[in-house]
């Protein structure tokens, strides 16, 4: 009988390989660190996404959920680190690196799914990509994929941070070694130089209300009032700016551009309704934004035309 994660792991490692998976590792679930996040939400730092502090209990402790995991297999997934050359003005150069191809929780769920068939025979088993009570991050870290960099994200010194995360717990024991991972920003300061609306704080964790991410992507309503930088949904600026992201791995081909992005100005969703929205979104982590936030945040950034926000 299988009851540790070393017996099935050359074959999860096989298929994860197979599936374009560029790391991958084995954690246990506690999050070592996870007072900064009760810490985080005591000071409102959450915003609106009460989601977050609704599961705060479980986050803490995810035992009470699932009181057969005793592992995580977490994997780390690649998008592209670049934007396609594109005309001045085209939707994909406003839009988020992580959003440009397919959305990545139905990829990456198609993936776990893949190494969950290999681990399912021996065990329960349960997928995660951004879906529940659990740090993503502290997972991936404690896995030894990568370090928790000073702009909040999940640094991999070989990949960077363009990667998505994906998690599956499971009941078998954790007897996978993580490689060690040693803290590389050093005296570096970009990112936190670097954010408009300093957003990130000196805890490496980020104040979501005050974010560019947060407010075009997860905040319903008028804007805050903060500078977009150009930027219509999501925001990639503290990872631009980072020197770990000069060699990033070979993006997933499921999060390769899409082609109408490049061709579609970005101005044109103003004029859309929702079935076209729906069509030009159809799989694509954009919809989180909803029709209403992408026009929004498309307005305020002709508003601010004036001042050269479009002209990227
Ligand atoms: C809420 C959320 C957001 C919010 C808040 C972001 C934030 N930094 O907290 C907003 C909307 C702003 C956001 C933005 C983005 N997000 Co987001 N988001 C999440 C979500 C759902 C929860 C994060 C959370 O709980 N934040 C609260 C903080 C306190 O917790 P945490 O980030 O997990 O940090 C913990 C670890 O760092 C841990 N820790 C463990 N070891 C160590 C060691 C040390 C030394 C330290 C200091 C901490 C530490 O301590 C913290 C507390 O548990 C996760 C998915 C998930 N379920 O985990 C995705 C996730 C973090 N997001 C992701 C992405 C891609 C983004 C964006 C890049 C998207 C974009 N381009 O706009 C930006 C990046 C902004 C940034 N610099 O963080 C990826 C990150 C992948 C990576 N390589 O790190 C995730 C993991 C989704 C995924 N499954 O791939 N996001």
């Amino acid at each position: 009988m299988i009851t540790r994660l070393s017996e099935v792991w050359p074959n999860v490692e096989r298929v994860a390989r197979g599936e374009g998976v560029a790391r991958v590792g084995a954690s246990k679930l506690d999050d070592d660190h996870n007072a900064l996040f009760d810490a985080w939400l005591d000071r409102g730092h959450h915003a609106t996404m009460q989601y977050l502090a609704k599961t705060a209990a479980i986050r803490g402790n995810p035992s009470a959920r699932f009181p057969w995991a005793k592992s995580a297999i977490v994997i780390l997934v690649p998008y592209s680190p670049a934007r396609p050359e594109a005309p001045e003005g085209a939707l994909s150069n406003h839009i988020a690196r992580y959003a440009l191809g397919d959305d990545y929780h139905d990829v990456l769920d198609g993936i776990l799914r893949k190494i969950e068939a290999e681990v399912a025979p021996h065990g329960k088993t349960w997928r995660y990509v951004d879906t529940g009570p659990l740090s993503d991050r502290a997972l991936a870290t404690q896995a030894g994929l990568g370090w928790i960099a000073k702009n909040a994200m999940l640094i991999n010194e070989q990949i960077g941070s363009y990667t998505f995360i994906g998690t599956l717990l499971t009941s078998l024991e954790n007897d996978i070694e993580p490689d060690a991972v040693a803290d590389r920003c050093g005296t570096c300061t970009r990112c936190l130089d670097a954010c408009p609306t300093n957003a990130i704080l000196p805890n490496r964790t980020v104040a979501s209300e005050h974010c560019i991410s947060y407010a075009t992507i997860e905040h319903r309503g008028d804007l805050p009032n903060i500078p977009l930088a150009s930027n219509a949904f999501g925001c990639d600026i503290c990872q631009e700016v980072c020197p770990w992201n000069s060699e990033p791995a070979a993006t997933h081909p499921a999060f390769a551009p899409r082609d109408e992005y490049r061709a579609t100005p970005i101005t044109d969703l103003l004029r859309y309704e929702q079935a076209d929205f729906s069509v030009m979104f159809r799989k694509s982590a954009i919809k989180r934004a909803k029709l209403a936030g992408m026009q929004r945040n498309v307005a305020a950034l002709t508003e601010a035309e004036s001042r050269g926000m479009l002209k990227r």
